[in-house]
């Protein structure tokens, strides 16, 4: 075949390539299903509706997310567990869940590291974190965000607390991952995990003494209804979610569209972090109004009894919590 003929049928074939994959594109519809925890009236779940609205869009129908708040579908470990399956599925949990998988994401996750959201957001956007993004794709699971931010974690409880010592014996509710198990026992409670819809019944029933959660966990899912009117300011963890999905389902989602989910992912992640930092110092008088009381706590006890906690765990990267020290010491 003469040169000519041969470049005519190559171009004939990149040419009717690209139409494919833009026919492709074009034909590519995907129906994905989103679990998360949270309430109704709590942002995330808001900011969820949102990205998923917007994506279903912008990508003219193509990617369909129905969202499921309140741990309707599997959640938690479980949502984890479908993503690295490779269902059609998104898990918004937050990181100390992918620990299981990158074991780095429980340093990344470790109690009291972070004095603001900005702190924790600038963190994830430094090469450290992408390294770990990516041992987490080698795993089989695609992060979009990681900072869902839904406001510090402090201790909910009818006792007023101010030291380690004032949780002896106290049963403090926790998420079931080890990151917060550790955590609370470190601080000196009988950590007691629990899924969020088990919690404020178990709370009522005096099954557990207490839990931890932000000030948007408090009001957004009424906890200041119930006896436990204290919140301690331990700021303990700060609460974030990632958004998880495999990266086989990613891999199947033509470029164009893999763009929109991820810019719009990042936007919604960006606007709740603004939107929360505006809304704190409202929706604390908002508890207050409710007869919620705030104190303050011992820092320095509760520091060094979970300075522990930033030993190294298995299979985590030698020196990772020097690394995020490093980081962070250079943004103060
Ligand atoms: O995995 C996502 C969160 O870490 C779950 O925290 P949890 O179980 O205390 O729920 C937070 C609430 O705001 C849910 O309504």
């Amino acid at each position: 075949m003469n040169i000519r003929k041969t470049f005519s049928v190559l171009f004939a074939g990149a040419i009717l390539s690209m139409g494919t994959q833009s026919m492709a594109a074009d034909d590519f519809k995907l129906k994905l299903r989103l679990s998360h925890v949270f309430s109704p009236a709590e942002q995330l779940t808001k900011s969820m509706d949102m990205v998923a609205e917007s994506i279903l869009e912008k990508t003219g129908g193509a990617i369909n997310i129905q969202t499921f708040p309140q741990a309707q579908l599997p959640a938690y470990k479980e949502g984890v567990e479908q993503v690295v399956r490779g269902a059609n599925f998104i898990s918004v949990e937050d990181p100390s869940f992918i620990g299981d998988y990158v074991p780095d994401f429980k340093a990344l996750y470790a109690p009291m590291l972070y004095r603001s959201f900005d702190e924790y957001v600038a963190l994830t956007k430094t090469q450290l974190v992408k390294d770990m993004q990516a041992k987490a794709e080698e795993q089989g699971i695609k992060i979009l965000a990681l900072d869902y931010i839904y406001g510090f974690r402090n201790l909910i409880t009818q006792k007023v607390i101010t030291t380690p010592a004032d949780l002896k014996g106290m049963k403090i509710r926790t998420p079931g991952s080890k990151s917060y198990i550790d955590t609370l026992s470190a601080m000196g409670a009988v950590a007691t995990p629990l899924p969020w819809g088990e919690t404020l019944s178990a709370v009522q029933q005096g099954v557990v003494d207490g839990l931890e959660g932000s000030e948007f966990t408090n009001i957004g899912t009424k906890v200041y209804e119930g006896p436990t009117k204290n919140v301690a300011n331990t700021r303990h963890i700060l609460g974030t979610c990632g958004v998880y999905i495999s990266t086989k389902v990613w891999d199947s989602i033509p470029p164009k569209y893999q763009a929109i989910v991820q810019e719009e992912f990042t936007k919604g992640a960006n606007h709740m972090v603004e939107l929360l930092k505006s809304q704190h110092g409202g929706v604390v008088k908002e508890l207050e109004s409710y007869g919620v009381k705030f104190n303050e706590v011992d820092g320095d006890a509760f520091r060094s009894a979970l300075a522990p906690l930033y030993g190294e765990q298995e299979g985590m990267t030698p020196g990772i919590f020097q690394a995020i020290f490093k980081e962070l010491d250079a943004m103060r």
